[in-house]
């Protein structure tokens, strides 16, 4: 048997009846075991088409001997005999069940990915989960639920943007102020001259230049979100891909005075540019920060698709709002 955790949506019809409907649907399952669920949690819709009803959200954990795939086929089973008809992505609709976590596996299909990407900074997913998993763990990241609903609720509003050019960092940054009202935070200008945003030789003045705009005890208490064009994070990936450890050093000795990222974004191609050229051969801190993103032990991560630009801001303003 595998411990697994289910999220839940509903924005359309009788939401409470459609979910309490689904809980029923599961737990007469001959090979699921409902151990728990939450609360139904009222949440304000994100992303997807504007003025859509709002949702009621819920989680439950569930024993099971099904398969991952077979899983899947359940919770889709059941959101259809609930009356789900799928629409557009990020559409209304009378049931969501989404398979969070499967205990310990990391599943990379193309019709299943656990655990599910997005699950990590969104309110409405933690929130309702922190219920009835508080101690299970995201495999990829090494943090319990209750440590990322914590993290939702400790850190600052602050999003920071890391890989890909710095053209393509600009841009997104650009997008988020713009969509989410949000305060950008500019890399220190000696960063922005090169187009990895580290000019050569001054490595070690940029990581302290780098710190000095993310410094705590300068940033504005205000509810403001604020998007940053460059990653503080991203300082132990260089120091390894220069084999340089003084960088690495002086990363660990700042990073207790710099705003901790609520959420990190990273595109999943980083050399590809926003208008499609073809992708420069990838370099070693390119290869270092997808493979951070796999496993990011700092903190949430947003993967987007940087050869997609509509994709990336859609992704990135829902992401953005989700961890409010
Ligand atoms: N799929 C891949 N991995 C999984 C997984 N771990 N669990 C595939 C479930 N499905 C998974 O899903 C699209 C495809 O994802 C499936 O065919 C499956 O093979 P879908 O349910 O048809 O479409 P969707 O839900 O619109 O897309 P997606 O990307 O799953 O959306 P999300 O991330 O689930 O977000 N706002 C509030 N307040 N509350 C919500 O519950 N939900 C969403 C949907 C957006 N905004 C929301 C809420
Ligand atoms: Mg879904």
């Amino acid at each position: 048997m595998s411990t697994c955790l289910i999220g839940i949506g509903a924005n359309l019809g009788d939401r409470a009846a459609t979910i309490r409907a689904s809980f029923a649907l599961l737990a007469e399952h001959p090979s699921v075991e409902t151990i728990a669920v939450s609360r139904l949690h009222e949440t304000a819709p994100v992303g997807g088409t504007a003025g859509q009803p709002n949702f009621l959200n819920a989680a439950a954990r569930l024993a099971t001997s099904l398969a991952p795939i077979a899983l899947l086929e359940l919770l889709q089973e059941i959101e259809h005999r609930c009356g789900r008809r799928r629409g557009e992505r990020w559409s209304a609709r009378t049931l969501d069940l989404d398979l969070l976590l499967y205990g310990d596996r990391v599943v990379s299909d193309v019709r299943l990915e656990v655990p599910h990407p997005r699950m990590t900074f969104r309110r409405f997913v933690l929130q309702p989960a922190a219920e009835v998993a508080s101690d299970m763990v995201h495999p990829r990241m090494g943090w319990t639920v209750a440590q990322l609903l914590d993290h939702l609720d400790a850190s600052l509003l602050y999003t920071a943007l890391g890989g890909g050019t710095a053209e393509w960092r600009t841009r997104l940054a650009d997008e988020l102020a713009a969509s989410c009202a949000a305060r950008l935070v500019r890399a220190p200008s000696a960063d922005r001259s090169s187009p990895t945003g580290l000019s050569a030789g001054s490595t070690l003045e940029s990581l302290r230049a780098q710190a000095r705009v993310l410094a705590s005890a300068s940033w504005p208490d205000v509810g403001q979100l604020a998007v940053s064009d460059f990653w503080f994070d991203q300082w132990p990936l260089v120091a390894d891909s220069r084999d340089s450890p003084e960088l690495g050093d002086a990363w660990q000795e700042l990073r207790g005075d710099v705003v901790v990222p609520r959420l990190t974004v990273l595109p999943a191609a980083p050399h590809v540019g926003h208008d499609n050229r073809p992708a420069p051969p990838t370099n070693v801190l390119d290869l270092a920060i997808e493979r951070y993103a796999q496993h990011p032990a700092l903190g949430p991560v947003l993967v987007v698709p940087a050869n997609d630009w509509q994709l990336t801001v859609e992704e990135s303003v829902a992401a953005c709002r989700a961890m409010r």
